[in-house]
């Protein structure tokens, strides 16, 4: 389940079962369902650089199992699946060897079952297929109003990128999907593209950041009367539900460090917005302030490494090898599309719950 007010949304499936199962209930009826646009976000989310062998084997497609006529929501549950093409490697095999950095060390800890796999399948960043699938049936309704979310790897592996201007994109689309590493700062790529290459090497596994703008999105959305109906407390629960992001924040990530004369941005009725910065990253007391969202999400690097790290045998409670499994690089460049897409259905959610989208 996400944090959402509106629309419940659900997504499940295990890495290696049959299929990723999404449900949505709440969507208004008679939107128009654009499953070429959601198939395109999910073929976005299988591109980019440090991706292991998993992603050639899968070609993500959406199906529509039910809550939809003639291409368009009726308001019943709409129902969609993800199959899955690859199976476990390892397929058979009890793992009980758990992972520093790993769910399933706590997961063991919690459930006491030594077959780590039960824990490993179902906390699978492979369910992100879903995420990506209902936020993708969100952008040409929020397109429709004028909404545009944009993200890129903004950090990756201590390599800083020179920031965007917020209204730079979406023209930067095209730039972004030309970059292996979807960053837009052409230099700093380079860069880290010999560390992700020196990483690949050495068997390691790299972390880093993504900068998420959302451009259109009207003054007044959300509310400060508590964490359910904040905008960035609903987007910052959701975010964090990503495997392996670690850190959300809003706005200028210098503010922290900045007097308060400094750190606001101030009113300048001249101007379109009404202000002459945005520091706050578009929203102030949990309500969008009708300037552009600006939020930076960290992602770990991933705990399952080529060159594994000394692992726990939870059956005998020893140190003992780590042992090598099929995996990603980096979550960063493919999550890069799941910011985007989970910032989408939190964004159009909050606008069916205000009564903003009706039907
Ligand atoms: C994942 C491990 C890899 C990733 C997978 C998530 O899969 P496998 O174990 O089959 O090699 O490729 O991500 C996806 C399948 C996906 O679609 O994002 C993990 O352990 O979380």
């Amino acid at each position: 389940m996400l944090f959402t007010r509106a629309i419940a949304v659900c997504i499940s499936g295990d890495a290696h079962g049959p299929k990723i199962v999404v449900t949505m209930e709440g969507l208004p009826h008679d939107l128009p369902l654009d499953i070429d646009a959601a198939n395109q976000q999910l073929a976005l989310r299988q591109q980019g650089a440090g991706s292991g062998p998993r992603m050639q084997m899968e070609h993500d497609q959406l199906q529509i199992v039910s809550g939809n006529w003639k291409s368009r929501t009726t308001g019943m549950p709409l129902c969609l699946e993800i199959p899955n093409r690859a199976s476990n490697p390892e397929k058979g095999e009890v793992r009980v060897v758990a992972r520093p950095g790993h769910a399933d060390f706590a997961a063991f800890r919690r459930f006491k079952n030594p077959d780590l796999r039960c824990y490993v399948e179902g906390a699978s960043a492979r369910r992100t297929a879903g995420i990506v699938a209902a936020g993708g049936l969100c952008k040409p309704w929020l397109e429709a109003l004028d909404i545009e979310v944009f993200a890129y790897v903004s950090r990756f592996a201590g390599i800083e990128a020179a920031p965007l201007p917020a209204d730079a994109f979406p023209s930067l689309f095209e730039q972004r999907e030309q970059n292996p590493l979807r960053m837009l700062d052409v230099r700093a790529s380079q860069r880290a593209m010999e560390r992700l290459e020196s990483a690949r090497e050495k068997g390691d596994t790299l972390g880093g950041k993504v900068r998420v703008l959302a451009r259109g999105v009207p003054a007044g959305l959300g509310s400060y009367s508590s964490a359910f109906t904040r905008l960035d407390a609903l987007l910052a629960a959701n975010l964090v539900g990503i495997p392996a992001v670690k850190q959300v924040c809003f706005g200028d990530p210098n503010v922290f460090d900045l007097p308060g004369s400094d750190a606001h941005d101030r009113f300048d009725p001249a101007s379109p917005s009404n202000r002459l910065s945005n520091r706050a990253g578009g929203i102030e007391g949990g309500i969008s302030n009708g300037e552009a969202l600006e939020m930076e999400v960290g992602f770990k690097p991933i705990p399952t490494l080529a060159k594994p790290l000394d692992g726990l045998d939870v059956r005998r409670m020893q140190v003992v090898p780590g042992v090598a499994v099929r995996s990603d690089l980096t979550a960063v460049v493919r999550g890069t599309i799941v910011v985007e897409n989970l910032v989408r259905l939190v964004l159009f959610d909050a606008l069916v719950a205000e009564g903003r989208i009706t039907k």
